[in-house]
Parts: C-alpha cells; sequence; structure tokens
C-alpha cells in the first residue's frame, strides 16, 4: 500500500462501510460490517427496527460496528498510521439524541474498552429516529401552517416539511416525550455522530447534511430561528451546535482512542462528514448536463446546480464543497421493494433469474400495463400500497404476473423522468450516470436508459458500488490534491436506449401520471385495486 491513504466512512440503512484510496486515488482497501448479519443481537431487519410507520435503528449498534469494522481491518494488518485525512457519509436526516453529560464520556474515550461498554449509557433516546420513518405527518403539517405553506417552507429550506427531516423527528420528541428532550444535552445527524466518534467530541454538522433538517436557511447558510423554535423551543439552537459550511475545513484530529487502540496516526486530520447523497456526488466529476442516479436502498436522482429552485416535490441542499446546489428527488421503495418483486416472482430469488425473465419473458415494454409499488410509504408521491392497471383498469394482478418484473422498473424510472424536467430548467440530459447496490445490474439500467431515451453509464473504476464512501474518500484526499481530486471517474457506457422501447415510454408518460394522481387520492389508507 502506498505512504499515503486517505479514507471514507459510509453508515449507511443496512451497512457501515469503509473505502481507503492512495495518493493516485486507486481504491486500496473495502471493508464492511452489515448490521442485521454481523449484529443479529440488535434485532433490525436490513438495519432498521419497524414498527408501523416509526423507523429506528439501535444508536449502540452503530457505535459497536465501527469497532467491528477497525478490528476486521486490523486483524488484515491495515496500515492505520498511513491514514492521512478521514471523512464520512452516513444516511440523511436521522438523528441522534447525546444525553447531558455524554460529551464528558466522549473526551475521555479509553482505549483499553471498547466504544460500546463506554458509550452505554451515553443516549438519551436508544433508538435513533431514521431517513425510513415516516411517523410525524401531524408536525410537519404544523410546521408548513407555521411558516406560511408547503413552497414557503421549501424556499428557505429547500425542501418542503417531510416525515424523515430532523427538524420534525426532534418536534415529535419535544412534543411527546419533554424530559427525554431536556435531557438531551446535543443532537447530532448521523453523519456528525460518526464524526463525533472519531473526534472524540462532538462534530458539527455539515450545510449539506443540514439542508435535510427542514431547520437550515439554504441561501444564507444558518439556522432558522423561527424553525428551530417551532420544532424544538428555545433550547433547540444550543443543541444542535453549529453549522460547518466549508466542507473543506479540518475539525480537529483523531481522537487518542483510535490512535492507542488500531494505531492511527495522531496527526490524522478530519474533515466534516456529510450526508451519503451529497458525498456520492463527490465521487464523480460531473459535466454540467449529467444527471447522476443512485440505486442503493433508497433511490436517489442527483444534479447540481448554480441556481436552486425549491419546488414541493424535491429536495435543495447546499453542495457539500462549493457554492453550488445539488437538486434531488429521493425515492423510499428502491432496492428493497425490487428486492420484494423479486424474490415474489422469481423461482430462485436471485437477480440472475429476475433478470432472465426481464430479457426473455417480458423483454418489451407493454404501453397498456401500469404498476405502482409503494411496499412502504413512499415520499414522493406521499403513498403506501401496491397498485396494477391494465388498459386504464384496476387489476389485482397482471394476466401474466411476470410483466411485475418489467413494472417495478418502468414505474420507478416514468416517476423520475416526470419528476426531473422542472429540476433541469429545460436542459437535455446527455449522461445518465449509475450508481449504488443496484447499479451493477445490467438489465435493470437497460430499462433506465429505454425510459428517459439516454444512454447509461457507470464508472468504469467498479467504485460505484460503494460511491458514497468513495466520495467520502475522495473528499479527504481533496486535502493534499486539491478538487482536481475527482479526475478519477471514467465511465463505461452500460446501455444505449432502444429508439423503439423509447416510443412507448414517452406515450406512456402522461397516462402514468394520471394514474399516479389516481393512487394518490387513496393516500393515507391502504386500498386493494378494486377499490379505486
Ligand atoms: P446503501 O444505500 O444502504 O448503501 P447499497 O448502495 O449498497 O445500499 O445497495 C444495496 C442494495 O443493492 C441491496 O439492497 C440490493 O438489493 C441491491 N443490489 C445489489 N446487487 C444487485 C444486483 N445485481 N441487481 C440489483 N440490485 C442489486
Ligand atoms: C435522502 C434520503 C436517503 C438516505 C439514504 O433524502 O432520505 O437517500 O440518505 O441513506
Amino acid at each position: 500500500m502506498s505512504d499515503n491513504l486517505y479514507v471514507g466512512f459510509d453508515l449507511s440503512t443496512q451497512q457501515l462501510k469503509l473505502t481507503a484510496i492512495n495518493d493516485a486515488a486507486d481504491v486500496v482497501c473495502e471493508e464492511t460490517v452489515r448490521f442485521s448479519k454481523e449484529l443479529p443481537q440488535y434485532g433490525t431487519f436490513n438495519g432498521v427496527i419497524t414498527n408501523g410507520r416509526i423507523v429506528t435503528s439501535p444508536t449502540l449498534m452503530w457505535v459497536e460496528s465501527i469497532d467491528l469494522l477497525l478490528s476486521k481491518l486490523s486483524a488484515k494488518e491495515f496500515p492505520f498510521h498511513s491514514i492521512r485525512v478521514i471523512s464520512g457519509a452516513a444516511q440523511q436526516h436521522g438523528s441522534v439524541f447525546w444525553k447531558r453529560s455524554a460529551s464528558q464520556l466522549l473526551r475521555h474515550l479509553n482505549s483499553q474498552e471498547t466504544l460500546k461498554s463506554q458509550l452505554r449509557d451515553a443516549f438519551a433516546l436508544e433508538q435513533s429516529p431514521t431517513w425510513q420513518d415516516s411517523s410525524t405527518s401531524e408536525y410537519c403539517q404544523k410546521l408548513e401552517e407555521i411558516i406560511g405553506g408547503a413552497q414557503e417552507l421549501a424556499n428557505i429550506t429547500g425542501s418542503r416539511a417531510y416525515e424523515r427531516f430532523t427538524g420534525n423527528q426532534i418536534a415529535k420528541i419535544h412534543q411527546n416525550d419533554l424530559p427525554t428532550y431536556n435531557n438531551t444535552e446535543r443532537i447530532s445527524v448521523v453523519s456528525s455522530f460518526l464524526a463525533s466518534l472519531f473526534l472524540g467530541d462532538y462534530a458539527p454538522i455539515d450545510a449539506s447534511d443540514a439542508s435535510g433538517m427542514n431547520l437550515f436557511d439554504i441561501h444564507n447558510k444558518t439556522w432558522d430561528e423561527r424553525l428551530l423554535v417551532a420544532c424544538g423551543g428555545e433550547t433547540l439552537r444550543e443543541k444542535l451546535g453549529n453549522v460547518e459550511v466549508n466542507g473543506l475545513s479540518v475539525i480537529g484530529n483523531v481522537c487518542k482512542y483510535f490512535v492507542e487502540k488500531y494505531g492511527f496516526n495522531p496527526d490524522c486530520k478530519i474533515l466534516p462528514f456529510m450526508g451519503d447523497n451529497p458525498s456520492t456526488l463527490l465521487s464523480r466529476k460531473l459535466c454540467p448536463s449529467d444527471v447522476l442516479i443512485s440505486l442503493g436502498t433508497s433511490d436517489t436522482l442527483l444534479l447540481v446546480t448554480t441556481y436552486p429552485t425549491p419546488t414541493t416535490e424535491s429536495h435543495t441542499l447546499c453542495h457539500p464543497i462549493s457554492n453550488q446546489y445539488i437538486s434531488m428527488l429521493c425515492y423510499k421503495n428502491g432496492s428493497l421493494t425490487r428486492e420484494y418483486i423479486r424474490d415474489t416472482y422469481t423461482p430462485t430469488t436471485s437477480w440472475d433469474s429476475y433478470n432472465t425473465i426481464l430479457r426473455t419473458v417480458v423483454s418489451k415494454p407493454d404501453e397498456n400495463k401500469f404498476g405502482f409499488y409503494f411496499h412502504v410509504q413512499e415520499i414522493i408521491p406521499f403513498a403506501y400500497g401496491i397498485y396494477r392497471f391494465d388498459s386504464g383498469e384496476p387489476v389485482d394482478e397482471f394476466r401474466d404476473p411476470n410483466y411485475n418484473i418489467r413494472a417495478i422498473l418502468e414505474s420507478q424510472f416514468l416517476s423520475m423522468k416526470a419528476r426531473s424536467g422542472r429540476l433541469l430548467h429545460g436542459q437535455k440530459i446527455e449522461r445518465l450516470l449509475a450508481v449504488g447496490g443496484a447499479s451493477a445490474n445490467d438489465s435493470i439500467l437497460q430499462v433506465l436508459a429505454d425510459v428517459f431515451g439516454v444512454k447509461v453509464y457507470r464508472p468504469r473504476d467498479g467504485n460505484a458500488v460503494n460511491s458514497a464512501s468513495f466520495g467520502a474518500a475522495m473528499k479527504a484526499r481533496m486535502m493534499a490534491y486539491g478538487e482536481g481530486g475527482s479526475e478519477k471517474s471514467e465511465y463505461e457506457l452500460v446501455a444505449s436506449p432502444n429508439k423503439e422501447n423509447s416510443k412507448v415510454y414517452d406515450r406512456m408518460l402522461s397516462t402514468f401520471v394520471n394514474l399516479e394522481e389516481r393512487v394518490v387520492m387513496t393516500q393515507g389508507r391502504v386500498l386493494t385495486n378494486s377499490e379505486l
């Protein structure tokens, strides 16, 4: 391995990942801890605990995963002392409530013990709200009312009120559980929580992640006092600490715990940790007409813009290292819903058999058939349930159930296409760049190319799957090499649109939008197809 290493972490829904790169920006090491598989004692499924609309992760599971990940690397004799800079990414919006005096525990971590044993009593909430939570609708409604409507809130914070956004999660605790709220010394988002552990002190929230809270003015880059008071009263400002608006400024050195226990270099610098979507954007050099599609646990569509135009369906986030902004669409029914359809309709529940059916049995779009797969409460549109239509009529199942395998992809990508136009201001998309777990699947990317009528590319270097941790490592490397650091981003062409299929999808778009509206009319209650 080279003398200098730059490391990025990613604390995502299902796993903790690490990517280490060298001076040449080559990946020299990747490591993962899968929460449900490797830490089964916490009782999570796909990394979370679901109780209706409440979706949480045990905070201590995240803490324990760090020692587990680093001890796996120790066993491989990973040269921790060569790490010059670390940064990180994490699921956006999730939150950690540190108990009063937890800062003392953080500042005095003893390398003879584990993080878990020392932080067992550090959290006011044992279960951290995650981005998949959708239990705060009443607080969202109140916040929009206070501020003068959904668009007004979006104009300030980049987004209308969303259930998973941290401000609304905080409002729920503040209003339902005041003793816990009062016993909270600091509220971190997941990225700043992870950074805090490496820092041995509370780390600031970075501006890109603050943009996912419904509390932060994305234009002035400061907390909005009215929103703070509405969500958490007069004490919230103190509980949140400062926002770091310069994503490339050093927030400190790695703390003694990691130096003594794993052999980190005491001079190893820490840059602010970010949201996973902003971090994913840093993993790649984008041209202005490129659109990035991340197909991970969530599906997201991302583009960089100089002029933010917040809408009530998209998110506008501060860019993690520049004065630009990110426009984003985010879907909760991403990979896990594709897995659900795969497991329901393929004999061997493998991606291979899914792809075989897609390429042979349902190889062509059928413009009469539409499916909507809101297996969990969707974000855009805010809808729940699975609905199918044939020739404009609701049906309980397609005549050939194999069509679900195509229809789920069509519905996911038609939704992105219908909504991306407004974010692009009429600009044509030249390239779609696919990253995230499902970007490994060429057959899925072919449907993406056909629906958009645009060529789909994937990073050639094989880092498409771990793009958030790779992006964080690239940011760490920028300390030594500046922003030129992301030149390592050659793409391979994976799918060119089939012109015939694209014409069909163009025709399907308006029907798709109409049928989706029909489904949304039922929101708030699960209807069977026959009730539509
Ligand atoms: P996260 O967003 O949690 O970091 P990843 O980007 O690692 O997640 O994506 C994980 C998902 O990738 C899995 O849930 C799985 O469904 C999906 N995935 C992995 N390989 C394939 C494949 N060959 N085809 C489709 N989906 C895949
Ligand atoms: C973004 C969002 C998800 C999570 C996934 O708004 O909620 O993409 O960041 O980790």
